[in-house]
């Protein structure tokens, strides 16, 4: 198994929509096994294709109390939806930064499993948040895309200081 690396806003490349997989073989097995890792060791709740730079339609996320309970979504469209729910988001991907995100409260998904099975489920709660948040980024777009203007310039702003705080040596290091 191996820990992937992690994308980070500005990158262009989470601006990629990802292809739908078409074969389901001992490859995507492993990229699956993969970003389920991936996702566990950054303490996130979900992680798509797109944030490790594989441009395809895959998704794992972990919503359950212990983080025992991986789910893969592969192919995934979301097929009704009903209500609307804001909740405050945040993304591996932009880190450090949280925002409110309305969305569908409850959603319809099909998709498909790591073996090519098709399946259907009806999610809600933070379940349905972090899988339309997940597609999200298999379009090429992220939570704060849909921030105001001024809002997402302020983000930037924020991302852009932490950025050069961490690239900062600590005070007192001599290197
Ligand atoms: O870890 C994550 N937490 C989270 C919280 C609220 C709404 C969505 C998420 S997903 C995020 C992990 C991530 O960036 N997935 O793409
Ligand atoms: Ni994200």
């Amino acid at each position: 198994m191996a820990k992937l690396e992690i994308l980070e806003t500005p990158d262009a490349r989470l601006k990629t929509v990802a292809k739908p997989v078409e074969i389901f073989d001992d490859e995507l097995s492993r990229l699956v096994e993969d970003m389920i890792e991936t996702m566990y060791e950054a303490q996130g709740i979900g992680l798509a294709a797109t944030q490790v730079n594989v441009h395809k339609r895959l998704l794992v996320l972990d919503v359950s109390d212990n983080q025992d309970t991986p789910r893969v979504y592969i192919n995934p469209e979301i097929i009704g939806s009903e209500g609307s729910e804001t909740c405050e988001e945040g993304c591996l991907s932009v880190p450090g930064i949280y925002a409110e995100v309305s969305r569908a409260e409850k959603v319809r998904v099909a998709a498909r499993d790591r073996d090519g099975n098709p399946f259907e489920e009806d999610l809600d709660g933070m379940h349905a948040v972090c899988l339309q948040h997940e597609i999200d980024h298999l379009n090429g777009k992220l939570f704060i895309d849909y921030l105001s203007p001024l809002k997402r310039r302020m983000v930037i702003k924020k991302l852009e200081k932490q950025r050069k705080i961490a690239g900062e040596k600590p005070a007192g290091t001599v290197f």
